[in-house]
């Protein structure tokens, strides 16, 4: 199953009942909307019972709805009717840690002999110290004291404590759970956060000069175990739905994990979004303020090893944004005017290559990250006392940080330029912006050369059995440019995207036929296609016909 991904921030896609957060229900009266766009596969960020320490990354309850999203029945209808139109669903899965509110952890806090004190992972340390340097990816140790000198792990937010996976239980449960999701008629999951289900010996220390806390995650990513426990846990539910679509967020992995994770003649993932395609060039700014430029070399680098690196059978995922990242307009120094040109060259770029396209909702608009009403909205307090402390101002730090934070991609669908709110919700919006997004789907709609009828267009030729099935060979090209090709038996397709606002000439040996895609100007002549700034274009021969 080759699907085309549309990942759904549910808090922020469409509010029904005037509360301000988006819906389950929401997001049914916009199922069309996405059917018309072309997608077939709707990711879900998690919508279980939780606190929302973490945006619903810290689960409560696995087998209940959060109530600001909707009810049991409302997921079910959802999936009927996205079923009706042939799109699948597949929810984010949490299976690294729990909320601190999970009935588990609240019985394991009663003490070691409490038969659920070993769902989670425990060590003690003498007085005043902790049981050993390693960093939690959210700032500060990895251990949390619950007095007696015990600590309990957390890899995130301390309220967000992992789960032991070496307990046969946990994996009973984490299967019983991603089971009763499908027994609801949901087609998959992706897998959050599953490469550090395993630690290290947590009596290793990072050996390192520095004081206090180390990320380290050669004792906490990527263990060998964990293909074991991900193998068990798949082909478990392999056996009850045997097409079952798994995406694997394995942020830190290399190619030749990624070829591990997909290893088609194993249980494993269908595919995984590694985080190694997007690098910043170096900035002389602090780091949390800086403008995550994107460098293109590496890109391509990243993306061609991901081409030929995973086993025969098994996809790349090809996408430029998610809730975790700035949205891509935003690493780009790109005049306003240049903007939609930009936007869909860098579609052309990823998603017509081989592999499998994970859209983030409001991209098919070129939404960028937008700057938040406040401060605090950003949820970054350590970065930001950084910044202060190094003598940005408050107004230099509220100006960057939308270049920066992960809040700043996660606003709220711009639908309509005519209703209040944008047509998110009638009332005061969750994540509150500065100025209204400066695109919406109404006024996108019906112009021919808007962003959206470009992702329309590229979506109805990536479903066509060239993009799908098609070999893929990566041409080599100036640093702006991206060119490849795409052949599947005579059928060949040269798509070219230049991301600079300079000209760029490709010299090839491809006689251009038929002009499958176009966005800006290009000119052929001779052996050589010239791409005014931002364009691109996709070339399709037939040599039979030739
Ligand atoms: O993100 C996890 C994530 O990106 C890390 O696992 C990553 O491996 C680490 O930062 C080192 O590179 C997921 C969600 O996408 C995120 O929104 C959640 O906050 C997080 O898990 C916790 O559930
Ligand atoms: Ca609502």
């Amino acid at each position: 199953m080759q699907p085309i991904i549309y990942q759904i921030y549910p808090k922020s896609f469409q509010d029904s009942n005037h509360d301000g957060i988006g819906d389950l229900k929401g997001i049914e009266q916009r199922l069309d909307y996405l059917k018309d766009l072309g997608v077939t596969m709707l990711w879900l960020n998690p919508i279980y019972k939780s606190p929302q320490v973490d945006n619903g990354y810290d689960v409560a309850d696995y087998y209940q709805i959060d109530p600001s999203f909707g009810t049991l029945a409302d997921f079910k209808a959802l999936v009927a009717a996205a079923h009706e139109r042939g799109l699948k669903i597949i929810m984010d899965f949490v299976m690294n840690h729990t909320s601190d509110e999970h009935p588990w952890f609240k019985e394991a806090l009663k003490g070691a002999d409490n038969p659920y004190h070993d769902y989670y992972l425990w060590q003690t340390a003498p007085s005043g110290q902790l049981p050993n340097n390693w960093a939690s990816f959210f700032g500060g140790s990895v251990w949390e004291p619950v007095g007696h000198n015990e600590y309990y792990f957390h890899l995130f937010d301390k309220r967000m404590p992992d789960l032991n996976w070496h307990n046969r239980k946990v994996r009973q449960e984490m299967v019983k759970i991603a089971q009763y999701w499908l027994n609801l008629g949901v087609d998959g999951f992706r897998l959050d956060a599953f490469i550090h289900i395993v630690k290290a010996d947590f009596k290793q220390n990072v050996i390192t000069a520095k004081k206090g806390p180390q990320i380290a995650e050669e004792y906490y990513a990527n263990l060998p175990l964990v293909q074991e426990y991900l193998e068990e846990f798949i082909s478990k539910l392999k056996q009850q739905k045997p097409d079952l679509f798994i995406i694997g967020e394995a942020a830190s992995a290399e190619v030749s994990l990624g070829f591990d994770y997909t290893n088609p003649k194993r249980d494993l993932c269908d595919t995984v979004v590694t985080f190694r395609y997007f690098k910043e060039k170096p900035s002389p700014e602090l780091p949390a303020l800086a403008r995550q430029t994107l460098d293109l070399v590496h890109l391509k680098t990243e993306l061609s090893k991901w081409q030929q690196g995973l086993g025969l059978g098994a996809l790349p995922t090809l996408y430029w944004n998610n809730h975790d990242l700035p949205r891509i307009l935003s690493r780009f120094e790109v005049s306003s005017e240049a903007k939609e040109k930009l936007v869909k060259s860098l579609a052309v770029a990823m998603y017509l290559q081989r592999g499998i396209p994970c859209i983030y909702y409001g991209e098919e608009l070129g939404l960028e990250s937008l700057e938040l009403k406040t401060v605090e909205a950003y949820q970054e307090k350590l970065e930001l006392k950084q910044a202060l402390a190094a003598g940005y101002s408050q107004n230099q730090i509220e100006a960057k940080l939308p270049l920066k934070h992960k809040m700043a991609a996660r606003t709220p669908m711009p639908w309509d330029d005519t209703k209040v709110h944008q047509g998110f919700s009638d009332a005061t919006p969750w994540l509150e912006t500065k100025e209204d997004a400066p695109v919406t789907v109404t006024a996108q709609l019906h112009r021919v050369d808007s962003c959206l009828s470009a992702y329309k267009q590229l979506l109805a030729l990536k479903k066509t059995p060239l993009f799908t099935a098609g070999q893929e060979i990566i041409l080599p090209s100036a640093e702006d440019l991206v060119v490849f090709e795409r052949q599947l038996n005579n059928k060949r397709a040269l798509v070219l995207a230049n991301l600079s606002a300079k000209p760029q000439v490709f010299k090839g040996e491809f006689t251009p036929q038929t002009c499958a895609f176009k966005n800006g100007d290009y000119q052929v002549v001779e052996q050589e296609i010239r791409l005014a700034a931002y364009s691109s274009c996709v070339f399709i021969n037939d040599e039979e016909e030739a």
